[in-house]
């Protein structure tokens, strides 16, 4: 086992790149759900660095296609420096989003690290959505759809090179699992770019551990494995507490397979927890679920070892 035991919650208070405001309380969710006791109690060192700061949201409509794009802009950059930051102190950054626009900062910081260590990066991208609009194809404007399009160099400048090189990450490196809801012209573009996606169909036909297989497949003892874990990937029954809420997710027991079979890869070494939106949750429930499946990508739930 690789995985770093040694973790540090970077807080990112903020819904700049959503639909929906709410996604900023999102931190402090997690937080009162207690995922610092709870990875502690699984023997992981945990270190809350407490929440970043950026710029209000000025909850104004697109310009040439983008919401906010200069106040993402600034939130990313932050969001980079805290996980590169981590990442050169040998320990696991684990964002507590915020919104998903914030993977554009925190895997743009991944990528940099792999580059200057010689590491190879995969990552798992679990969501409803693929992320992967651009200005041109974006049904909203919204930046929490483009995040994956981005690091793949497709986006405004100013937000593709937040890592220092464009593109940051290769679309051959990304495995999306969980995706059900897709915009025609985005659709289109994943083919075009050749994105390899699992989604609900794949798993509903195939079931969630042949699916993990595959996703996992190419995986080696020089990989970096991030996880980018968008709330609104599981099943609204157990996850209401998110602002695109789309129906025919993972269950609990699917979305714990996933988990666990990623902890027993043993090389996850960063991890973004994204969209959680307790304005729109029920006591916290989402908050808390999230938190178990953390616990479990640390290895709680299961007793066998692979
Ligand atoms: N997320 N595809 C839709 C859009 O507005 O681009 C929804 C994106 C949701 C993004 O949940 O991270
Ligand atoms: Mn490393
Ligand atoms: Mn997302
Ligand atoms: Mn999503």
């Amino acid at each position: 086992m690789t995985t770093l035991r040694c973790v540090s919650l970077i807080g990112v208070p903020t819904d700049i790149g959503a639909g929906a405001r709410g996604a900023s309380m999102g931190p402090e969710a997690m937080r009162v759900a207690d995922l610092a006791a709870a990875l502690r109690s699984h023997g992981v060192d945990v270190v809350d660095r407490g929440n970043l700061s950026g710029p209000p949201n000025p909850w104004l409509p697109p310009v040439d296609g983008y919401r906010h794009l200069n106040e993402v802009v600034a939130w990313n950059q932050s969001a980079h420096d805290a996980v590169y930051a981590e990442l050169k102190a040998g320990r696991m950054p684990i964002m507590l989003g915020g919104d998903h626009c914030l993977g554009i900062g925190s895997i743009s910081a991944v990528a940099k690290h792999c580059r200057e260590v010689g590491k190879k990066l995969r990552i798992l991208w679990l969501d409803a959505h693929a992320d992967f609009n651009t200005s041109t194809l974006t049904p909203s404007g919204n930046i929490h759809g483009m995040p994956v399009a981005c690091l793949c160099g497709f986006g405004p400048q100013e937000l593709i090179e937040i890592g220092g090189q464009v593109p940051a990450i290769s679309p051959k490196w990304v495995r999306q699992i969980g995706i059900r809801s897709v915009d025609a012209g985005e659709k289109r573009f994943v083919h075009e770019q050749d994105l390899e996606v699992f989604d609900m169909r794949y798993i509903d036909e195939m079931g969630m551990r042949h699916t993990m297989e595959l996703a996992l497949a190419t995986l080696d003892a020089n990989t970096h494995l991030h996880i980018s874990f968008d709330v609104d990937f599981l099943d609204p029954d157990i996850a209401p507490g998110v602002g695109t809420t789309v129906p025919g997710g993972p269950t609990y027991r699917e979305a714990h397979l996933c988990m666990e079979m990623i902890a027993n890869t043993g090389f996850m070494a960063s991890l973004d927890v994204v969209e959680l939106n307790p304005a729109l949750d029920v006591q916290n429930k989402t908050a808390k679920v999230a938190v178990d499946l953390v616990e479990s990508l640390f290895g709680k739930s299961t007793l066998m070892r692979k």
